[in-house]
């Protein structure tokens, strides 16, 4: 009986399942790859201006259709998912077009890709089609699949017909509708902007990239220490980097790549963790795992930073030497050298009497790093740039 119950209750489990993977496919817009990009059919009726609104907001934009290989791509996408009935374009011959990011709005005649409809955009082709005054140029021999072309070798399309088309669509079925003398199935039309139809997103690149490694760099510093540089192994496929420090009055972030400079706050005195996250077009990555900083308090020792009148550098960049001249009464009891990870590479002891010192810097690598002046009572850091 128990063996029967828990049958029952696999089989309801799969039910469940099968119904809820159905549902969920059945109702996301479209979402396919190839040729390093995405792309998304968004089944949502709209005007042209509305749909690369959407897909500027996304990061991207209306696809640009530069090959017959992209072509191709899309025109199987779209007769694999969408139903090519699904809407009638009564100026594009009664037939449903989908909306691609081409357009002459600006200036009518000159066909540009500008599916973010920023107005930074690439001329394709310049006039009309046969159908219209036949004084259509292809650009810079870039590709087109203007309705004709197919039939007739030279394009019939586009027309500008009822002066009132200034956007181009992908034709789901030949046009006129029952005559097909305009255009193929999967060949281009320009129609009304102010149609209501489906739309496809092209986004630069085919997934989101992949979560970051975790921060590296300086797991102790003193409250107040500037320009504390961590970094992440760089992920591919990666646009911008944002990192985040928690608790957020912990320290401030500059210069966000795969590496940040944090400085810390002089008020936050606890552990902090850095971690970050990758984005782009696709989406963000997840953060990656947290790396936690212990923020000291310095007020035992007085500890002070970028005070210049303490200590002459020179030259700055060094190149084979950095001098050091200890302009105080007392002097530090060592140097500590610092890389830009925050990793100690060398540490140089300095005896009471001596007020000037030369660094070797050949044994450094390019580079910036901090130099860390340890007094009695206190410390001094100093950024140092190593050339060749
Ligand atoms: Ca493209
Ligand atoms: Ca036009
Ligand atoms: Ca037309």
């Amino acid at each position: 009986m128990g063996v029967l119950i828990n049958k029952i209750n696999t089989m309801i489990l799969i039910v469940i399942t099968l119904f809820l993977t159905n549902s969920i496919n059945l109702f996301a817009d479209y979402s396919f790859t190839g040729g390093g990009k995405s792309y998304q059919i968004v089944e949502t009726k709209t005007s042209w201006a509305s749909a690369a609104s959407d897909a500027a907001s996304k990061g991207c934009y209306l696809v640009h259709i530069d090959s017959q290989t992209e072509q191709t791509l899309i025109w199987n996408a779209i007769t694999s998912k969408i139903n090519t009935t699904y809407t009638i374009v009564n100026d594009g011959g009664g037939i449903a077009n989908i909306w691609i990011g081409a357009n002459d709005l600006t200036t009518e005649g000159t066909w540009v890709w500008d599916g973010d409809n920023t107005g930074a955009s690439t001329n394709f082709w310049t006039g009309q089609g046969s159908a219209g005054n036949d004084d259509g140029q292809v650009i810079g021999g870039k590709y087109i699949n203007w309705g004709g072309l197919q039939q007739y070798s030279a394009p019939k399309e586009p027309d500008n017909y009822g002066s009132n088309q200034d956007a181009a669509g992908i034709a789901l079925k030949p046009w006129p509708k029952n005559n097909g003398s305009l255009g193929k199935a999967g060949e281009w039309n320009d129609i009304s902007a102010s149609n209501a139809i489906y739309y496809i997103i092209e986004y630069d690149y085919d997934s989101k990239p992949a979560k970051p490694s975790l921060p590296q760099g300086s797991n102790q510093v003193v409250k107040g220490a500037l320009g504390v540089v961590y970094s992440t192994e760089e992920v591919a496929n990666t646009k911008e980097y944002k990192w985040q420090v928690e608790p957020n009055n912990a320290a401030e972030l500059a210069q966000e790549l795969n590496q940040v400079t944090v400085n810390w706050s002089k008020e936050y005195i606890g552990t902090a963790y850095l971690s970050v996250q990758a984005i782009n077009d696709c989406g963000e990555s997840e953060f990656s795992d947290k790396f936690a900083v212990e923020v000291k308090d310095s007020s035992a020792s007085s500890i002070f930073y970028n005070d210049n009148s303490q200590i002459s550098l020179f030259p700055i960049p060094a190149i084979d030497k950095l001098n050091v001249k200890f302009n105080g009464l007392i002097n530090p009891n060592n140097i500590k050298i610092y890389d830009n990870f925050g990793s100690l590479v060398k540490e140089i002891k300095v005896e009471p009497n001596q007020f000037n010192i030369s660094i070797t810097t050949t044994d450094l690598e390019v580079g910036a790093y901090n130099f860390v002046f340890e007094y009695p009572n206190k410390m001094i850091s100093r950024k140092v740039i190593v050339i060749r």
